[in-house]
């Protein structure tokens, strides 16, 4: 596996790659092309700007985080065919340039939700946090304020003001696609593309639901393991996989992630690992990286990684705000720098026990 960090920009991240190289074990980030929009063609000398400005630290850009997907893909409106064109275009070009893998999400509408992005915690920490019974009274417009002021000066990916404007106008795109509609609109597209990523050897990852239930009545269609086994099964290309991210899947207590790993085997191109706390139904707050302090066994997690092979592009998460930091909500560099450290730990102990058992055999 290769650990990385995921890093927004020189414009819009408080933490640098100088900063990130210096983390024990990190190679490599994930990042996007920043002043683009879902559904731009993006440009090959950009593409290879960013490309070099990430290698200039002394890192590798692993991956893309995220190519969006328009909406009239996910809603399968006529115009789809434009955008998958305009996607494959920008697919080709980040594949000359070399990337070879790209996360995105098929979420509708919003992106991961939060209903407080910094709870005070016990610690003295803040952390993100949901609780459906704040969200419930709410309507898609107020949630959209409440993200945007709770972020204060920081953009959040998903969260851009100019959604804002047309949100109504979302929602009634969104009317009469259900969970079959929009599980056919994704395989459609995912079909588009799939040779393009054969040509070029890019890993396609799907980012899971967060949280990993409907919101706003919106349908969600990879929020469990029998959704995330049928949608590689019904696209069963080696290139169609997924974004196994522990804190989005986690959200739901009875979704068990090493069994999750077991059934993707060679299919989870990409690996997002952090803790949360399960407070109560519908609600959950982040913590640290380590199994004591949230809801998940992070040691099973990670040996299950192990178990199957894993080797792609890996990275912490969501970080509290810790020591201080000012950052962009559950990215600053401390936390997560802490949760590197960890899981290097877990990966080095299962990696030496797993080779001395071996070698006893
Ligand atoms: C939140 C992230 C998501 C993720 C996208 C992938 O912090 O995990 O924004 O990057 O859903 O497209």
């Amino acid at each position: 596996m290769q650990i990385t960090m995921r890093w927004f920009g020189t414009s819009y991240d408080s933490v640098t790659l100088a900063q990130i190289r210096q983390v024990p074990g990190i190679t490599g980030v994930i990042t996007t092309l920043y002043g683009t929009k879902p559904g731009d063609v993006w440009e090959r000398e950009a593409i290879a700007a960013m490309k070099a400005e990430v290698e200039a630290a002394g890192l590798s850009l692993a991956g893309i985080e995220s190519v969006n997907v328009h909406d009239a893909i996910k809603t399968g409106e006529p115009e789809r065919d434009t955008y998958i064109d305009h996607y494959i275009t920008t697919l080709s070009r980040l594949g000359e340039v070399g990337i070879s893998l790209v996360c995105y999400n098929f979420m509708a509408i919003f992106d991961w939700t939060r209903s407080d992005l910094a709870k005070q915690r016990s610690d003295g920490s803040t952390a993100m946090s949901y609780d459906q019974r704040i969200i419930d009274p709410m309507d898609p417009e107020a949630l959209f304020k409440a993200m945007q002021a709770q972020a204060q000066q920081y953009s959040l990916a998903g969260w851009e003001p100019e959604r804002l404007s047309h949100i109504k106008r979302l929602f009634e795109r969104y009317q009469g696609i259900d969970e079959e509609q929009l599980f056919a609109n994704l395989t459609y597209f995912l079909k588009a593309i799939i040779p393009t990523c054969e040509q070029y050897g890019i890993n396609m990852a799907i980012h899971p639901d967060d949280p990993a239930w409907p919101v706003f009545g919106l349908p969600r269609i990879i929020s469990r393991k029998e959704q995330l086994v049928r949608l590689i099964t019904t696209v069963d290309n080696p290139y169609n996989g997924v974004t196994l991210c522990t804190g989005s899947l986690g959200t739901n207590p009875h979704n068990d992630i090493p069994d999750i790993i077991t059934a993707l085997k060679g299919r989870i191109h990409c690996a997002h690992v952090r803790n949360l706390r399960h407070n109560g139904p519908g609600n959950f707050e982040e913590c640290a990286h380590l199994s004591a302090d949230g809801s998940l066994d992070m040691f099973a997690i990670m040996k299950a990684l192990y178990a199957i092979g894993f080797d792609g592009p890996i990275r912490p998460d969501h970080g509290r705000a810790i020591w201080g930091e000012q950052a962009m909500p559950g990215y600053g560099l401390y936390d997560r720098a802490l949760g590197v450290c960890y899981l290097n730990g877990l990966w080095e102990g299962i990696t030496k026990m797993s080779h001395n058992a071996s070698n006893k055999a």
